[in-house]
């Protein structure tokens, strides 16, 4: 039986994955890198520094700036980015996910947060969903990142539960491969081809409900 749902943030409660875009997009274009759409999806849910090594990568400059030079870099584009979350208002959840999750907390299932970002607690503040979520995975605490299980491990793990008793709800491939190799039931948000992974996918937000996934569960 279910009782924990895992989930991500990017993506499936809030859209930062635009933010997140804008302020690596930003980056790229003063680094010289050429953006494209492909480029933006396979930055989902990877984490900061893996992110940017992707970038310079998709430029052939990944030997052209040291460690420290990497991290300032890095820090460039949080600072653009943070200043974009603190804009943020209860108004950018995506549809559907505040009833969503009233609707889980209202029938007791348990609640954890699988976020590879650092800046989780600052956007669950603005959303004002801090109180959903007492139990957030630290990703700086994470030997590996996504598609690696460890952060959906530690999401069953924070609930007591075991993984089968646990869905993760994810809006990128990295983390729909995450939670199967967690051995949690996957719930992907987003296009079926590129979520084909997933044990069940949904088009957008507003169609997760406790019904559908029942259905769906069969
Ligand atoms: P930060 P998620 C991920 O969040 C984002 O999808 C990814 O684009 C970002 O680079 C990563 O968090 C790290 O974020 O720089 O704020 O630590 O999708 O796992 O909720
Ligand atoms: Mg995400």
């Amino acid at each position: 039986d279910i009782k924990g749902f895992v989930f991500d943030l990017d993506g499936v409660i809030t859209d930062t994955s635009v933010l997140h875009g804008n302020a690596w997009h930003q980056l790229a274009d003063s680094l010289g890198v050429s953006w494209n759409d492909d480029l933006a999806n396979g930055l989902k849910g990877i984490s900061r520094m893996d992110s940017l090594e992707m970038i310079l990568k998709a430029g052939h400059k990944e030997n052209d700036y040291n460690q420290e030079q990497k991290v300032a870099l890095a820090t460039q584009k949080n600072d653009n980015y943070v200043a974009e979350v603190n804009k943020m208002t209860p108004a950018n959840i995506l549809p559907g996910m505040k009833a969503f999750l009233d609707d889980l907390r209202a029938k007791g299932y348990q609640l954890s947060l699988a976020s590879a970002s650092k800046n989780a607690p600052r956007v669950l503040d603005k959303l004002q969903l801090a109180d959903y979520f007492p139990k957030v995975v630290d990703p700086a605490n994470l030997t590996h990142g996504k598609p690696d299980p460890e952060i959906y491990t530690k999401g069953a793990q924070v609930l007591n539960l075991d993984p089968a008793q646990c869905i993760g709800v994810e809006d990128a491939a990295a983390g729909v491969q995450a939670i199967n190799a967690a051995g949690e039931v996957s719930l992907g948000i987003g296009d079926a081809h590129e979520l084909a992974a997933a044990d069940m996918v949904f088009a957008d937000t507003a169609s997760v409900t406790l019904e559908n996934i029942a259905k769906k569960l069969g």
